[in-house]
């Protein structure tokens, strides 16, 4: 894709610039969403359908390493993406920048951190969790330390591939580009090669498998 395609293409759940069709999609979303939630706290309040729960692989405890998955790598379309051996993180400030490698990544003082994933479909799972201090990374292209980011996922489309992070976490000494989760590598339906894991943030904006973290100017 050429750089011009990557600008005009459509944002998603970026800042406030949404097209007003992607808005209405958006907006349909959380409707889907409520939807989905209510059918999920029924799912779990009865027992007469436990047999035939379809959310039962997001209950506490299951999962690959131990840990619910959101959206799988392949309902995310990031198969390949995730698995290329040619994979590099981007961390940009302007003119500034740096491609890591995950081997890279992994040569760099790692920090070890216990946090929690909550998602508004009703779970949460403590894990733990090692990788960079995302603020490791950000002094690595001089980026100053009240500076916000926008992390964008591998993910090609939908409403998690890009999210902004404000200073306050960025600077946080817990959040992190996670390599490891629960002591292995991170599977890949929990964002290999790499992903983020933050303090006190909702689900959705833990985001998996990284492609870049740019400060914004
Ligand atoms: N790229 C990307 N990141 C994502 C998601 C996603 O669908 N795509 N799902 C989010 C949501 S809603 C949650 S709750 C967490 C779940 O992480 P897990 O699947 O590793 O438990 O990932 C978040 N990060
Ligand atoms: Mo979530």
């Amino acid at each position: 894709m050429s750089g011009k395609e990557e600008r005009d293409a459509p944002r998603d759940a970026d800042d406030g610039a949404h097209a007003p069709s992607t808005r209405r999609a958006f907006l349909l979303g959380i409707g889907a969403s409520v939807a989905a939630l209510v059918t999920l706290t029924a799912g779990q309040s009865f027992g007469l359908f436990a047999p035939t729960n379809l959310f039962a692989p997001r209950i506490k405890g299951s999962g690959p390493q131990s840990v619910p998955v959101n959206h799988t790598a392949r309902q995310a379309h990031v198969i390949d993406a995730a698995q290329d051996p040619e994979w590099a993180l981007a961390i940009t400030n302007g003119s500034r920048s740096r491609m890591l490698s995950r081997a890279e990544l992994a040569a760099l003082p790692q920090t070890a951190a216990v946090l929690p994933i909550a998602c508004v479909e009703g779970w949460s799972t403590s894990a733990h969790w090692r990788g960079i201090r995302v603020r490791e990374l950000m002094a690595m292209v001089d980026a100053p330390h009240d500076a916000q980011v926008r992390v964008t996922s591998l993910q090609p489309h939908g409403n998690y591939r890009v999210m902004t992070m404000g200073a306050e976490f960025v600077d946080d000494p817990t959040t992190l580009v996670a390599l490891e989760l629960n002591g292995a590598p991170l599977d890949l339906d929990h964002g290999f090669p790499a992903r983020i894991i933050a303090p006190g943030r909702p689900g959705v904006l833990q985001t998996k498998w990284l492609r870049s973290i740019e400060v914004i100017r």
